[in-house]
């Protein structure tokens, strides 16, 4: 049911008057003639929310997306009236409510410009089927306004002009023109006039967004039940309004740094035989990797927890075997518990009443790979618990060291709208409610319990999960990958948008089934696709197996060189990966940026699709065509060094950059300092004696977190500033200098001459130098 704000106007309601306007200390009520109350809570300067409830009473106040640690408070807040309005300020916003009719303009409190203003503003539609109100927002779309965000959606990243829908769905060979996937991010960006704010609507029911489709100057959004109930997020750098929302729905803890490695995957690899010939290959093609996955075959007729023991007769022996050799093994669990009355975790589950039920008290039973089954009710907390609990074997015991949810959007077969029916009950955490409110935080609550069993028995490690479906604050309890693609060009355009979109949507650690799920690649489908997936967070091939092998020795030998070469390269960028992995988690900064919120001044940034920085110093744009030999890209403005050839651009232009097979347009920003480490064939492998620093020699003064850097014509300084008191194990840097404009005469380590012997400065301008220094003078003619 699609409900279309405009044409259908019979059945909506408005609020009316305000009647009466009651404070508290962040929270302001105000209550209309025909009982709507707008409830605007000061969360902080640069956030409000909006809670609206009709028939005069709101529902208990709960959510799953926003996280219990999120910060709140102001430095200034003071609300005032005239004849017009009701006008809250902040130390960043004013907002005015009209008296007349509730409705709501946000200004931009530096110099009174508008941020976002209501259209028809709340309204809302009595439900006679379900009972509530479908609730609606209309607003107005500035002037040249651009639209950014909302999840896995497989469109251009700026979406002015589309409609979308949010219901977690299991999308098999979606499309470009597929919606709703898998995700449901129920969270966008305005960008206009340069400033940038956010609107998080947080609704688990079926949504819908329209960013100026249906009319051209208006969007709205609504939900089929539940709440008017949104976030207002001010930046007015798009940064900011992302970090902002990542503080209120989380972010993840430090993920084990191996998890940033490479990872190996198909539907499936058994038995155990299949599997050891897959990681010896690794080895002896000296091609890194760090995990190695087992899919639903792995368990005895599809039954979560168990194991096929004519495929895998020792399962903890193998698990630790590969660990020796440095692969992680992961392993698939699918919500759907077969009914089998010898199978235990099915008898405890239907003896403890933790399955889910439909209104009139049947089970809910469905068909999924184990044949019929019931469905734990992820939202009650105890069944969480009894969940996390039913992976002691699994992680203490056998040594598994992550865990994959699966189908847990919840995904059914065989029937018209392949996941429950709405009626099925759920205890949503004692808000007990049906399958319409449920559906869309199913599978992460599966994954929240997943993490939790997982965390608890692989500590003092760190947890891994990776889940398909999700809802807003799904971040903070695992990684995700965007579901069944398919082996075809156009999906490696949509594997690049999903991981610039779910990382401005506060998903960071996330990528594609590199080289397609459905279909098989060809050789250079493939090594197009690891170039991208080498700056994806997440960074895993997999297929569904039915097409033919898809590993990185597939497509010929010369295919096999490029591949390893980029995995290489992952593997050296481990530790500029893991800072920018730092940055997101303590500050929410995406680690993927797309161009408009790298630059989201300059105009010609707020259309491209395909460029992006990973981290905050690396360009990156992927090759997205057969027979490509190089590609017309835009560089952003400011200078930039060619990664291959060391060559400077100066951006703020469309360019033609050359990339044949083996190489992709890398870009670094000029003055950045990139760690890297030694190739490893998998983390751990190399106890790290040394880390190179490449140094991107440019004029004038700025800063990397821990280094600093100031170049003039003929002397480069670079001062190192530690926080942490993790120790490493290297003792050196080496440090090289890309772009020195001068030839090196003396060198100064914290004030003491170095002499030549010890740094071997010229020829390839490369200096290795202790790691404690603090400050790094180099000397010119
Ligand atoms: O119905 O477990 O997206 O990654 O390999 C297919 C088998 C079920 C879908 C997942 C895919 C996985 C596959 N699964």
């Amino acid at each position: 049911m699609i409900i279309n704000t405009e044409i259908d106007k019979k059945g909506n309601q408005y609020p009316s008057k305000i009647v009466s306007c009651k404070k508290d200390i962040d929270n302001f009520s105000f209550t209309t003639e025909n009982g709507v109350i707008l409830q605007v809570t000061v969360i902080r300067d640069s956030i409000l929310r909006f809670r609206y409830a009709t028939d005069s009473h709101f529902e208990t106040d709960f959510s799953y997306a926003i996280d219990e640690n999120a910060s709140t408070g102001f430095n200034k807040l003071k609300i005032d009236e005239n004849d017009d309005f009701y006008i809250i300020t902040t130390a960043k916003l004013i907002c005015h409510i009209k008296k007349i009719d509730l409705k709501v303009k946000i200004y931009d409190v530096l110099d009174n410009s508008i941020i976002f203003e209501d259209e028809l503003g709340f309204h809302w539609e009595e439900n006679y089927d379900a009972g509530g109100d479908i609730v609606k927002m209309s607003n107005v779309a500035q002037e040249g306004e651009s639209f950014y965000g909302m999840g896995d959606k497989t469109a251009n990243t700026n979406m002015r002009g589309r409609r979308f829908e949010n219901w977690v769905t299991d999308s098999y060979a979606f499309e470009r023109s597929t919606d709703p996937i898998y995700k449901t991010i129920p969270f966008y960006i305005g960008l206009h006039h340069k400033k940038s704010y956010g609107i998080f609507f947080d609704n688990t029911f079926r949504s819908f967004f329209d960013f100026a489709h249906e009319r051209r100057h208006v969007t709205s959004f609504w939900a089929q039940g539940g709440e008017m109930n949104y976030y207002f997020i001010y930046g007015p750098k798009m940064n900011d309004v992302i970090s902002s929302y990542s503080d209120l729905t989380g972010t993840p803890e430090l993920p084990p740094l191996w998890t940033l490695g490479y990872h190996q995957c198909k539907w499936s690899y058994y038995p155990e035989s299949k599997v050891r010939e897959i990681t010896t290959k690794f080895r002896d093609l000296r091609i890194p990797c760090d995990a190695i996955y087992l899919d639903i075959d792995y368990m005895e007729d599809f039954k979560c927890f168990t194991w096929n023991k004519k495929h895998f007769p020792n399962p903890k022996k193998m698990v630790k075997e590969l660990m020796d050799e440095g692969f992680k093994t992961i392993v698939i669990i699918d919500p759907g518990i077969k009914i089998d009355m010898d199978y235990d975790v099915f008898k405890e589950g239907l003896e403890k009443d933790y399955f889910c039920k439909r209104a009139d008290g049947p089970y809910m039973k469905g068909k999924v790979w184990p044949g019929d089954c019931y469905f734990p009710d992820f939202t009650n907390p105890e069944v969480r618990t009894w969940w996390s609990d039913l992976f002691k074997d699994l992680v203490e015991n056998i040594g598994v060291k992550g865990v994959w949810n699966d189908m847990n959007e919840p995904a059914v077969m065989e029937v018209p709208n392949k996941t429950f029916p709405k009626d099925v009950r759920h205890n949503y955490d004692g808000n007990y409610c049906s399958h319409r409110k449920a559906h869309n935080v199913y599978g992460m609550q599966m994954a929240r319990a997943t993490y939790h069993g997982v965390k608890k028995y692989a500590h003092p490690k760190r947890p891994f999960v990776i889940t398909r479906a999700a809802f807003s604050g799904t971040q903070r309890y695992s990684s995700t990958w965007t579901g069944d693609n398919k082996a075809t060009w156009e999906h490696l355009w949509i594997a690049n948008i999903q991981a610039q979109r779910m990382a401005m949507s506060g998903f960071s650690f996330a990528g594609s089934d590199i080289g397609g799920f459905e279909g098989q690649p060809d050789g250079e489908l493939y090594a197009r696709w690891i170039q991208l997936g080498a700056f994806h967070p997440f960074f895993r091939t997999h297929s569904s197996g039915d097409h033919g092998d898809q590993e990185p020795w597939t497509f010929g030998e010369e295919i096999t060189d490029i591949v390893r070469k980029f995995i290489e390269l992952r593997y050296e960028l481990l530790p500029y990966l893991y800072t920018a992995f730092w940055n997101y988690l303590n500050e929410g900064t995406p680690i993927l940026k797309s161009l408009v919120l790298y630059d989201q001044e300059d105009t010609q940034t707020h259309h491209r699709n395909d460029e992006f920085i990973f981290g905050d110093k690396i360009m990156v744009c992927p090759i997205i065509e057969p027979n490509a030999k190089g590609r017309r890209m835009y560089i952003p403005r400011g200078k930039w060094v060619n990664f291959w050839t060391d060559e400077i651009v100066e951006g703020g232009k469309e360019t033609w950059v050359d990339a044949d097979i083996n190489t992709i347009p890398i870009f670094v920003k000029q003055g950045a300092i990139i760690p890297k480490y030694p190739v490893q064939q998998y983390v751990g492998e190399k106890k790290i004696k040394e880390v190179t620093l490449d140094v991107y020699y440019k004029k004038g003064n700025f800063s990397l977190r821990n280094f600093s850097l100031v170049g003039k014509s003929n002397t480069l300084n670079i001062q190192q500033h530690k926080i942490g008191k993790f120790i490493t194990s290297y003792e050196t840097f080496k440090i090289v200098l890309h772009g020195l404009p001068f030839k090196i005469l003396k060198i100064y380590i914290d004030d003491e001459q170095f002499l030549f012997e010890d740094v071997k400065p010229n020829g390839d301008n490369t200096l290795i130098i202790p790691k404690e220094f603090t400050n790094l003078n180099i000397i010119g003619e």
